[in-house]
């Protein structure tokens, strides 16, 4: 485990910090974002430390297709019926801010594209 992967969202896993968490199970943890973009902005992170998408491993393949899946479940829970968008802003370049490989669920508004 890299150090660097010591962030926020660490500390949102172990219950340190609160979070408003709607869903968790063994591998990953679902929570609303602080700083919502959409009316539902919801973050998709593994409880397995990885810094990003950039940093995923081949071991990891199995983990990426559960959050994928974790997404789904998640949007649907959400009632995001209508469609939603998924984000994974990898690296200073994607907009990365919190460096710790999170997906974002945005919902419930139009989306544009390209997006900025
Ligand atoms: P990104 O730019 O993709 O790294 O997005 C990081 C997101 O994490 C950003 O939308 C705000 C959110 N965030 C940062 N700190 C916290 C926190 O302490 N709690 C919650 N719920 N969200 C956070």
């Amino acid at each position: 485990m890299s150090p660097n992967t010591e962030t926020i969202f660490s500390k949102i896993i172990r219950k340190e910090i609160p979070a408003n968490i709607v869903y968790e199970d063994d591998l990953a943890l679902a929570f609303t974002d602080v700083n919502p973009q959409a009316p539902v902005h919801i973050l998709v992170i593994p409880k397995k430390p990885i810094v990003s998408l950039a940093t995923a491993e081949p071991e990891d393949t199995a983990l990426l297709g559960h959050l994928l899946l974790t997404v789904q479940k998640v949007a649907a829970a959400a009632g995001l019926e209508n469609g939603y968008r998924v984000v994974m802003n990898t690296g200073a370049d994607g907009g990365q801010t919190v460096y710790y490989l999170h997906i974002h669920i945005l919902g419930r508004r139009p989306m544009s594209w390209p997006p900025g």
